[in-house]
This record gives C-alpha cells, structure tokens and sequence, in this order.
C-alpha cells in the first residue's frame, strides 16, 4: 500500500482527470481541495473515485451544526475521508466524528507553512490530544518540521499522521516517514512535474516500507 497522497490542485477538470488516471497506480489517495471543487464542481470527486480513494481537503472550521452539513455533504459524494480543523474546539471535531460515520476525519495540528508559528504550533499538542479523544482517524501535521513530527508522533497514540509540505514547500519526503508521518501529502512536485506518473513512482518508492 502506498504512502503517499496526491495533493490534486489543479483547476482545469481535464487536467484532473488526467493526473488522476496517471498517478494513481502509485497512491494511497487523492486529496480534493477547494481549488479545484470551486472549478470543476463536487462531481469530480464522484470520478476520480473511479480511479481512486478521495479525501477532502475542505478543511472545515465551523461551529458544530454547519460542520455536520459539510461532512455529510462529503459523505454523499463518495469521499473516504475529510479534513477539518481544530482550532475551532472540541466541540466541532466531536460534530464532524459523528457526522462521519466510517468515512475517516483528519484534523489539521500545526501547519506546514512559516505562518503556523504564529499561533498553532504552540496550540497543536492540545490539537493532537483533541483528536486523540474525539476518534478521529488522523491527523495533519508538517514535513517542513521532522523535529514537531516526531514531537507529535510520541502522543498521538494509533492516529495516522498524514504529512504535508513535501517538495515545494522544502520538506523531505523520507525525513517525514522516518519521524513519525504514515503518509506524505504532496501537490506542486507532482502535479507541475513534467510527467506526473515519474514523479508519483520516485516518491512513491522513497516512502516505502524497506527503502
Ligand atoms: P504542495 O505544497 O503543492 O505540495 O501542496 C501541499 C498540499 O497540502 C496543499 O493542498 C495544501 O493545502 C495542503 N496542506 C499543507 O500544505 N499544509 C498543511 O499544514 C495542511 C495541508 C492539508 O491539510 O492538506
């Protein structure tokens, strides 16, 4: 099984398809944002589903009713997972578990990004423990720092970490699995690749068991 997910954030449909189609074979999922979604309409998660799992990426920070509309609309389209955010408290993550029934909720801790540092780092082990209790299948936590993923990783129990910032924003992808991350999140590295598939294959490869 793969480790790695593709990052879809694209906005032309056609495109999508074809990344979808191509990569595919190398992934564990594909995950749809609003990029796209605002391009192509919510239908293109229905078709890449033909091709592979889904996960929305729409990360969903809201109060508790408006978060159960969002995930039971995901729910409706055939996604496998969906992400959503934690900040917003406990009470929203509890909405989205419930809401979710056996599709997975991923909650986003500290960011990939410099601007993370602003406010979530020193909130994301409350993040982490908030998804711990609420059930949540996962969490999103950064590549572009292995030192808070291994941090994170020691009190996030069985939750799945899903790492992103791989690439263009100057993660490592094997740095990522070797601190703690089950899967790697990766966009621009592939999709802007010359073709898609090599640069899905390499990564794929880099992230395996026994590499
Ligand atoms: P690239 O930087 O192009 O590889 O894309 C990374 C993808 O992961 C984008 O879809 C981001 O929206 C998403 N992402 C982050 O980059 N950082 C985070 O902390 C969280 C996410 C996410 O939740 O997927």
């Amino acid at each position: 099984m793969s480790r790695l997910i593709l990052a879809l954030d694209v906005l032309e449909r056609e495109k999508a398809m074809e990344i979808a189609k191509k990569t595919a074979p190398y992934l564990y999922a594909i995950k749809v944002g609003w990029p796209l979604v605002m391009n192509a309409g919510m239908d293109i998660v229905r078709e890449i589903l033909q091709f592979s799992r889904v996960i929305c990426d729409f990360k969903v920070a809201d109060i508790p009713n408006t978060t159960r509309l969002i995930v039971r609309s995901a729910k409706k389209y055939g996604a496998s997972g969906i992400i959503v955010h934690s900040f917003v408290g406990r009470d929203s993550v509890r909405a989205a578990v419930e809401e979710a029934g056996d599709m997975n909720v991923f909650v986003v801790t500290e960011m990939s990004h410099p601007g993370a540092l602003d406010f979530m780092q020193e909130n994301a082990k409350k993040m982490v423990k908030i998804a711990l209790e609420e059930g949540a299948r996962g969490i999103i936590a950064p590549a572009t720092r292995p030192e808070r993923l291994r941090e994170i990783r020691k009190i996030a129990g069985d939750l799945l970490i899903l790492s992103p910032g791989v690439g263009a924003q100057g993660g490592k992808a094997r740095a990522a699995i070797d601190a703690g991350a089950d899967y790697i999140i990766v966009g621009r590295s592939i999709y802007n690749a010359s073709e898609p598939e090599v640069a899905a294959r390499e990564l794929a490869s880099i992230v395996a068991d026994g590499y």
